[in-house]
């Protein structure tokens, strides 16, 4: 029987050869909100479908219902089979071309008679793109650098994606006979945005081995076996992601945790740092060196953990996500610990979007969401007026969003519910470096985010003169995700990062950290700038649907690796404590 999660997927699958079957965009877009309800729910979706009371839920009407009766119990959903009929298949991979909509899709399928990521990019090599109506030039080199991205990273995907699967993988492993020790390593258990490939180490003993592979490579979601050995094997998922699998021996795992951890400098300097104190270090463990300065495997030192590794070459436990070579072997030379923000601290949900702009669900749905997970406020920051393609607040709906603000707050004080919502807007920072309305609106939101939506490639310079102007004006509380990049798909604004930040503290102004697993925006890799200069950060979802809202994880994930500890991060406030950092006026 289907997951959730699976239906959902058929129902995307609809949305997305709907566009491109050039179908009314309503109806497409019925199947995408479809989806994110069956996503969003909280128990299986099968027992909607016994009942036969899927039309309760929703965003569902009759006819998406009966299609997914359809799947459920018949295994077929006759309007995507219909689609997939008309939709060549190779054209769903073009929608992740970014600035490439389904009308020029179709326009260039039809008239070109492609179908495939290669022919497209040859196809605006050689003109014929650029010789259609409404494309050009201009569009076919866009799209030609898009493609390259696309390339470049198709053997990455996102954490999030990597998290998923791991914890699945994990969880299966965990309950198989011999295993006595797991552990996820590599960049994911380091915390890069994104993953190559993920790697699984297990402790066991050597007679258990073959019966854990395989139990691993019967996994579900296997769809190929790359390789299968005596201590690694290595396998596909549906989604094209490679899982290694290594098991050692339990007295071998921590020194392979470490190892197979990295980063590679990391280990780098860990073996130089052992080599210093007549030690050996490799993946099997750590041992002294003979007269001559070769490992002697005679010669184990003892160890328990990973800790105990550390300790003996005269440093402190090195959390995984800092080991990145920004400096933390002298770090931890001389601390015993760096204290970083954690999920539990966030309060609060700041940066994010309801239906008065490009939001897929109303204010007081997000709201009552925050406060079930646990959040106490809620800070919308819906578009501002110049983002017109997001729904973009024209001066009188911002006023009339307050007035809802207002009764909603009022609402929650008479029902007990502990949540308080702010009124804050994410402002489009205009090509000079403006904010998007006049001072005496602006004034009157509890807090302005500015962002960059538009203009991203400008030169380097015109770009920090507009960043630094945004970050001048007084009621800029805080920048949105800086670079505007979205990985793996498009490469950030041109910014000088360093300065940025030295202004941004000037200013008294906070840069976030999007958690969105596209974004991750501010770069962990600006950490060490940021704590030095004391930057402060804001974790926030920039969510637009309910499940947005749970990105708050990875952002956590990121500004961990990025050293922020809670004293510098905006939303480990309480609503009060919020609240009266709302009122104190910057130092502008
Ligand atoms: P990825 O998969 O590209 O996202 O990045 P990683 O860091 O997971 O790299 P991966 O999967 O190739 O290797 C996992 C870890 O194993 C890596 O972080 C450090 C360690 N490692 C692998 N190869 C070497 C090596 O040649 N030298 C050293 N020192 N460590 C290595
Ligand atoms: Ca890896
Ligand atoms: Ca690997
Ligand atoms: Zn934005």
């Amino acid at each position: 029987m289907p997951t959730n999660q699976e239906i959902a997927e058929k129902l995307r699958e609809v949305y997305n050869l709907m566009q491109l079957a050039g179908e009314n965009r309503f109806r497409a877009i019925a199947f995408d909100r479809a989806a994110q309800t069956i996503e969003g729910l909280s128990e299986p979706a099968l027992q909607y479908v016994e009942n036969r009371n899927l039309t309760d839920l929703k965003g569902i009407g009759k006819s998406i219902a009966e299609d997914i009766y359809s799947y459920v119990e018949k295994g077929t959903m006759p309007v995507l089979e219909h689609l997939r009929e008309k939709v060549p298949n190779g054209l769903i991979e073009w929608l992740h071309i970014s600035g490439l909509g389904p009308k020029n899709i179709v326009k260039i399928h039809r008239e070109l008679g492609i179908t495939e990521m290669d022919e497209l990019k040859q196809a605006c090599k050689d003109g014929r793109v650029a010789s259609l109506s409404g494309l050009g030039e201009k569009s076919a080199a866009k799209i030609i650098k898009s493609i390259e991205w696309l390339e470049q990273f198709d053997e990455r995907c996102l954490l999030s994606e990597a998290n998923e699967i791991a914890e699945t993988m994990k969880g299966y492993l965990e309950q198989q006979e011999g295993v006595q020790q797991i552990e996820v390593a590599g960049s994911l258990r380091r915390r890069n945005e994104t993953i190559g490939d993920i790697d699984i180490l297990v402790g066991a003993d050597e007679q258990d081995a073959a019966g854990i592979f395989d139990a691993f490579v019967d996994h579900g979601m296997v769809v190929e076996v790359l390789g299968r050995g005596e201590t690694k094997s290595s396998i596909r998922t549906e989604a094209g992601r490679q899982v290694d699998l290594r098991i050692v021996r339990p007295d071998q795992f921590p020194a392979a945790l470490m190892y197979f951890t990295g980063s590679k400098e990391h280990n780098v300097g860990m073996r130089q740092r052992a080599r210093a104190r007549k030690l050996s270090l490799n993946e099997y463990g750590l041992f002294q060196l003979t007269e001559d300065r070769e490992t002697d495997f005679d010669k184990p030192v003892d160890y328990n953990s990973e800790n105990d590794i550390y300790q003996k070459l005269d440093l402190h436990f090195i959390l995984p996500e800092l080991r990145e070579n920004w400096g933390e072997l002298d770090y931890f030379e001389k601390h015993e610990s760096m204290p970083l923000v954690e999920e539990n601290d966030i309060q609060g949900v700041i940066h994010a979007h309801s239906t008065w702009s490009d939001g897929k669900y109303t204010i007081e749905q997000m709201a009552r969401a925050s406060a079930e997970k646990g959040y106490t406020y809620l800070g919308i920051s819906d578009h501002s007026r110049t983002a017109a393609y997001a729904g973009g607040l024209s001066i009188d709906e911002v006023k009339r969003q307050w007035d809802e603000i207002d009764r909603l707050n009022e609402t929650f004080v008479k029902e007990g519910v502990e949540m308080t919502i702010f009124k804050g807007i994410e402002s489009d920072i205009l090509g000079d470096g403006s904010l998007d309305y006049p001072d005496g609106i602006l004034e009157g939101f509890d807090f302005v985010i500015a962002s960059v939506h538009s203009g991203l490639d400008m030169p380097l310079d015109s770009m920090m003169e507009r960043f630094m102007k945004a970050i001048e004006h007084p009621v800029t509380r805080m920048i949105g995700h800086p670079t505007g990049r979205l990985l793996l798909r498009r490469d950030g604004s041109k910014l000088d990062m360093n300065r940025l930040i030295d202004w941004a503290v000037r200013n008294d102004t906070i840069i976030e950290i999007n958690a969105n697993p596209w974004r991750l925006d501010l770069d962990w890799r600006h950490g060490t700038k940021a704590r030095e200069t004391g930057l402060h950060t804001s974790i926030n979802p920039d969510a637009h649907t309910i499940d947005g809202i749970d990105d708050i994880r990875y952002g956590v994930m990121i500004a961990r690796k990025a050293q922020f500890d809670k004293k510098r991060v905006l939303n480990t406030l309480s609503a009060s404590e919020f609240k009266n950092w709302l009122a104190c006026t910057s130092g502008k």
